[in-house]
């Protein structure tokens, strides 16, 4: 861990999500110095897991000039997409660096890739020659399996499953414990519900759900 001042680290959310990385940090010992921005500003002077929840991210650029270097987008929900992607273009505009954290029950191949800002959580796996972009979370006991691509600011949430090959775009969110068969690609801002067991490619915007997944409607801007 970067000496703190240097390396400190800012969550930029302060949800349930932020909780959940806020445990990871203390776990891999870099929640010392980190601090929190949320947009409620009733959150602010309060604490997240013992992390200052400081003010509002019009605090970005000073914290840059205070010595903090690290910054995660700690916000997960599924309509969030276009405000991580946001967040994290902010963050990098001001000279902060996306982490990339890994939660130590999680297992990742040597020969995997994890992009800037990828966030691989507990019991997570992440197996060979996988590469997640930027800015992707592979949530609780989530699997991508060899060889697979995740997009960036996708969200694998807990449990789901990506076999050997997947392709999946950027902004997709694969809902819990959803399965997705042998090298199939998952097309920009699709959606596959939770449950779901995909046995065929799924086109950009398509919300599918159900076994075997079908369409079910379009996902919106
Ligand atoms: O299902 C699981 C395991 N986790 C879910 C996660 C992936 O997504 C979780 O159960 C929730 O469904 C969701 O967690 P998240 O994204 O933390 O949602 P929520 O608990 O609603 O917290 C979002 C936080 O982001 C709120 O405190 C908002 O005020 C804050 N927020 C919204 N917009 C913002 C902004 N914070 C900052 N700094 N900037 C914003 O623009």
């Amino acid at each position: 861990m970067g000496e703190v001042g240097t390396n400190r680290l800012i969550l930029i959310g302060a949800g349930g999500h932020a909780r959940v990385l806020a445990d990871a940090l203390h776990l891999v010992g870099r929640a010392e110095g980190a601090v929190v921005l949320d947009a409620q500003a009733d959150l602010h002077g309060t604490a997240l897991l013992g992390l200052p929840i400081v003010g509002g991210d019009e605090l970005l650029a000073s914290l840059r000039g205070e010595g903090f270097g690290e910054f995660l987008v700690a916000i997960g929900g599924i309509r969030g997409f276009g405000l991580r992607r946001r967040l994290f273009d902010r963050a990098v505009q001001l000279g902060l660096r996306a982490a990339i954290l890994r939660h130590p029950a999680s297992v990742v191949a040597e020969s995997a890739v994890l992009g800037a800002g990828s966030q691989v959580l507990a019991s997570a796996v992440v197996n060979a020659c996988a590469e997640i972009g930027e800015n992707v979370i592979l949530n609780t006991g989530s699997i991508v399996e060899h060889d697979c691509w995740v997009g960036a600011d996708s969200h694998i949430a807990p449990r789901a499953c990506l076999a050997g090959g997947v392709r999946i775009g950027r902004q997709v969110h694969i809902g819990v414990g959803a399965t997705i068969c042998e090298n199939l690609r998952i097309g920009d801002r699709a959606i596959v519900g939770a449950g779901a067991v995909v046995i065929r490619d799924v086109p950009p915007e398509a919300v599918v759900a159900g076994v075997p997944a079908k369409a079910i409607r379009r996902s919106g801007p």
